[in-house]
Parts: structure tokens; sequence; C-alpha cells
């Protein structure tokens, strides 16, 4: 799906800003900001904890200057749930809280016209949802007792309130999450755009549009100058000696792909690149690469899970001065400015699904008994429609830390489908993986047949508490492992929880100085380990998490404080990686 953009064709009127709310249809409407969650918004615990349907409401008059155009809203985001209604009829509705979608309303919003525009959105999560609700089950990080009557009679209390319990280790942020828009373009237009550009300067497009017209299409260089020109719906041209889009340190050079079509237009940047797997290393442009970076949440005070513009652009300057050159965008697809950032200043994007937290315990099998794979395959499917056009994008996650233990030929059955699906859904064929967790990994027969393997591992936090001699000791006893299977491996998790200002001469968990320490000893591990090929920090910075007795005040993995300031480790790991 091609992001909004207003150019010489196009209109788009961002339709952000205060709108109406209500948690309840008998509530008064409250003023509520768009994009934002809303559950951070008010001095109301309801809005914090509340589970179900909310109400957003807001006017929209349509300039008359757009008239004789096609008009579509297009929601960037609405978690999770949304059914969308104009004028009291209903417009659409969509599934999953992480990509957009739009409805066209050419016929039914005339322009000069103004008209009410309410959307309910649900925030219910469960064993068929993505990500992973635990309705009726364990809390995530629970001391649940199981068998204890009165806490089990709790549980099925909890389970008649509709309490949500995600099975995910993040605050179910909702709302309008994302912005949303009035787009406008000529009737015949182009509907989508796609591009694969390699090193050798060779770019393959394809170009799908609606109505009559002729299609031709102009690569521009960072200047706007013409480099390459060609006519036709689909086709290869060739640019000569390209600059590659390379990484940081590397420059990130950007090119147009200027597409016409009839009346429409429309600017698809790309990048010369090439990403490709090769015995145990991976290849960026054809040179081997290292990734180090950590990974992420979409979490800011106030906004919630909303679009910070402000923060996005802070974070990714905090990457630089890191030294990092990836950013792991766990647990969901982030918002397409962040992609649109990342192809700018030259940082590598790990793409990952919602698809986080499938398993149900050791008893039950979680693939044949909750059915989510066509849902999945779908929201795969869109992800890539969304960004495969990103040079940054180099590595597809399907999903992160299901259940691959205890049922792993279902596992198998499960995952290998959506493996093969998106390297024929990706027209430049990236890499993809599979996020594995802390797990007998001699059981587990998915992880290992990935392109890259992905391990997150808390050797000397959640097992081995403290104790970093014998962390170093069964981390290389599994690296071992993992050595003889011959493919890259990224450690794309590792962390120890650290309240920042609190210290110790004997580092102690949860201090500033352990979290330095942690992550000296395992970067020590990691050094001696040719096919190691990444080193994700968990996480970024502290984030919201929900509520439980191994979370105060949320997850306290980050380098960094909620308000983005440094703990001890962030200048550890700058040093470290100034030297990759
Ligand atoms: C994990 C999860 C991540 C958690 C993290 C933790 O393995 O993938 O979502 O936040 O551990 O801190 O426990």
């Amino acid at each position: 799906m091609l992001y909004p953009q207003t150019n010489a064709a196009r209109t788009v009127l961002d339709l952000g800003g205060i709108w109406d709310f209500r948690l309840d249809e008998r509530d008064p409407w409250q003023p509520i900001a768009v994009p934002a969650s809303y559950n951070d918004q008010k001095a109301d615990r309801r809005f914090r904890s509340h589970v179900g349907f909310a109400w957003y409401r807001t006017r929209l008059t349509v300039p008359a200057v757009l008239a004789g155009q096609r008009l579509t809203l297009r929601f960037d985001a609405v978690t999770h749930d949304a059914e969308v209604f104009l004028d009291g009829q209903r417009l659409c509705s969509h599934r999953g809280g992480f990509l957009p979608f739009e409805a066209d309303v050419t016929g039914r919003l005339r322009p000069g016209d103004t008209c009410e525009l309410l959307i309910r959105v649900d925030n219910r999560i469960s064993h068929s949802t993505l990500p992973v609700g635990n309705e009726g089950g364990i809390a995530f990080f629970g001391s649940d007792n199981p068998g204890v009557p009165a806490v089990e009679a709790g549980k099925r209390m909890q389970q008649a309130r509709g309490v949500n319990l995600p099975n995910f280790d993040f605050f179910n942020y909702a709302g309008l999450t994302r912005p949303v828009r009035l787009c406008a373009t000529p009737t015949a237009y182009i509907r989508d755009v796609t591009i694969e550009a390699g090193m050798d300067g060779v770019v393959r497009y394809r170009v799908e549009t609606a109505g009559a017209g002729d299609v031709r299409i102009a690569i521009l260089d960072a200047q706007g100058q013409t480099v390459a020109g060609a006519q036709g719906a689909e086709g290869t041209l060739r640019v000569e000696n390209p600059r590659l889009w390379q990484p940081r340190p590397g420059t990130p050079a950007l090119y147009t792909a200027r597409v016409t079509f009839g009346e429409d237009v429309y600017d698809q940047p790309f990048g010369f690149r090439s990403v490709e797997v090769r015995g145990h290393q991976l290849l960026i442009n054809g040179a081997p690469i290292h990734l180090h970076g950590p990974c992420k949440h979409e979490d800011t005070p106030f906004h919630g899970r909303g679009l910070d513009l402000c923060a996005d652009v802070l974070d990714l300057s905090l990457y630089g001065w890191l030294n990092a050159n990836v950013l792991r965008m766990s647990h969901y697809p982030y918002a397409e400015e962040v992609y649109a950032l990342c192809d700018r200043e030259g940082i590598l994007v790990i793409d990952e699904t919602p698809a986080v937290g499938i398993g149900a315990g050791d008893r039950v099998d979680p693939y044949k008994t909750f059915p989510l794979f066509d849902y999945h395959a779908q929201v795969l499917s869109d992800m890539i429609a969304r960004d495969k056009n990103h040079p940054c994008v180099i590595l597809w996650s399907l999903g992160n830390e299901p259940d691959t233990e205890h049922f792993p030929q279902s596992a198998y059955d499960y995952w290998r489908p959506l493996y093969e699906l998106a390297h024929r859904l990706d027209p430049q064929n990236r890499p993809v993986t599979l996020v594995c967790c802390q797990n007998d990994y001699t059981r587990d027969r998915i992880t290992r047949t990935m392109d890259v393997v992905c391990v997150n591992r808390y050797y000397g936090w959640y097992n081995l508490s403290g104790d970093l001699e014998t962390a170093k000791y069964a981390l290389n006893l599994e690296l071992d492992f993992w050595e003889a299977i011959d493919k890259p491996l990224i450690l794309s998790e590792y962390g120890a929880d650290t309240i920042s200002g609190l210290h110790g001469v004997s580092p102690e968990m949860f201090s500033e100085e352990f979290q330095a320490e942690y992550y000296e000893a395992i970067g020590e591990c990691l050094d001696a380990r040719d096919f190691v090929v990444g080193e994700l920090p968990w996480t970024f910075a502290d984030f919201s998490t929900q509520q439980g007795p191994m979370r105060a005040g949320g997850n306290r993995k980050g380098l960094f404080t909620r308000d983005r300031q440094p703990k001890l480790a962030a200048h550890v790991l700058r040093r470290r990686w100034a030297k990759k």
C-alpha cells in the first residue's frame, strides 16, 4: 500500500487534532488527541485499564477544490480492531492494530459537504489475536499458583470480568495510534509501485494502476536529476555507476522513482543495495556485516504507542550516538515514518509481524487449538506489501517467541509455510527469520531452518541470575550447539533490568554497574564467534508494561530511561560499537 503523498497530482489532509472520545456509549464525549494511544491521556484510571470498545468521533469537511478527485480515508494504524462509520453508515472494518487500511469514499463524501466520522476501536486480545492474549490463562509474569483453589477461582472471576491478560511484555496501548488522513488522487490512479534495485544499477519495477492511461517512470538522483527512464507498467532499466545505499557509518544514498500515469504522479524513494546470506555470513552489498543496536518499542510518555515524530528523530539520533547500525522493530510493524527515517539515516531494520506470544502452556498445542494461520499470513502479506521498497529493511521476522519446544512438529508445520510465503511475496527476496525464545533448543525444529537464526537469551538474568561467570559458561555451551548448525546467528535480545541511579561497587542485579558488566561479559562470548553476526540488546529505553510482580514501573532493561537519559551500559556499548 502506497504511503500518502501530497504532490502536483495528489492531496493529503491530515485529520489529526482533538477529537471526541468515550469509553462507553453512555458516557459524555470528552476531548482526546489523535494520533496517540488513549490510555495515558486522562487523569482517570479507567483509561489505562479499559477493556473492550471505545469510540472516537470528529467532523470532517471535504474541501470543494477536491471535486472530481478519487477520495480515500486512510488509517495508518488503529489498535487493535476498528469499525468505521460515516454519518452513521458503516464504511469499513479492519482487524489488527499495526498496519494501515483505507476505504474509498469517493461517492460517499461529497466535496463541500461535512460529515461525521465515527470509529469504534476494540483493544481486546485473546488467543485469536496478534499479539496474543491469554484469556483465562496464566498471567504473563504472574505467580498464579496453579492448583490453589482460591487462585483458580480468582482466575475464573477475571475471565468472567473480561480482564485483558497480555501474553506479551508491553502495555496493551490502544486507539488511533497513527495518523488518519483524507487522500485525494486523480480518478485514474497509481495503485502500487514495486522497486527492486541491486548493486549492478539494474532497476526492476512494476506499477499497478486503476483506470486508463500510460505509465512512465523516471529515476531521479538525490539532486533531482533524471538518470534513467522508461515507459510501461513493468520493466527494467539501468543506472550507470549508482551510489549504493550503505548502512551507517556509510552513506545511505537514496534515489526516487517518479511514476506518472495519466494525471497521476507518485514519487517512490528507493536505494541500490543487496542483502544475502552466504554460509554463516550476512552480506550487505556483497560485504559481511555485523549488526549491533538495541531492540526497541514504540513507547513514549503521554503518547503511549502513538506516533511521536520528535521521539522518533531523537531515538535515531541516539542510535547514531551509540554507533548502532540496526533497529529490530520488536514486536510489530512500526509507523511508516520510522522506516523512512531509517532509510535516510542508514539504520538497518528487522521488520517483525505482531505475532508475539503464540503459546498456551505445555499442555495445550496452540497451533492445533487456536486457528491463527490465515490471519497471520494476511498480516505478513500486508507488512511486506507496505514495507517492500525500503532499503533499510533487510530481514523479515515472522514473529517473536512462540512455543517451538513443546509441540515441535506443530510449530514446524505452522511456521514453515509462513517462511515460504515471505520469500514468495518479497520482490527483493530478503532473508527470513523467526525470533526464538529461551528454550530447550535441542527440541526446537523450526528455528534452525530459518535463513538467519535469531535467539533471545537471558543467561545471567532470568536464569543463573546475577552470576555472570556461569552465564558465560552456559551461553558458550549453547553457542557450540548453534555453531554446528552453520548459519548466521543474531543474539536478538539479551539484557538486564536496571534502575537508573541504583549503583554499587560490587555490582548486583538492577544496578547500573551490573547492566554494564553484563554487556561486557556477554560481549566477550560473542566476540569469539564468527557466525554471530548480530547483537541486539534488550532494549533501547525503559518502556511501559502491564503491571506485575517483575515490573516496577514497566520494563527497566533500557540502555536509556524512558525519557531517553543514558544509563552506564549505554556508554559501554557506545565504546564497544565504535570498534565494530
Ligand atoms: C523477551 C521478550 C520481550 C520482553 C523481554 C523481557 O524475551 O521478547 O518482549 O520484554 O524478554 O524483558 O523479559
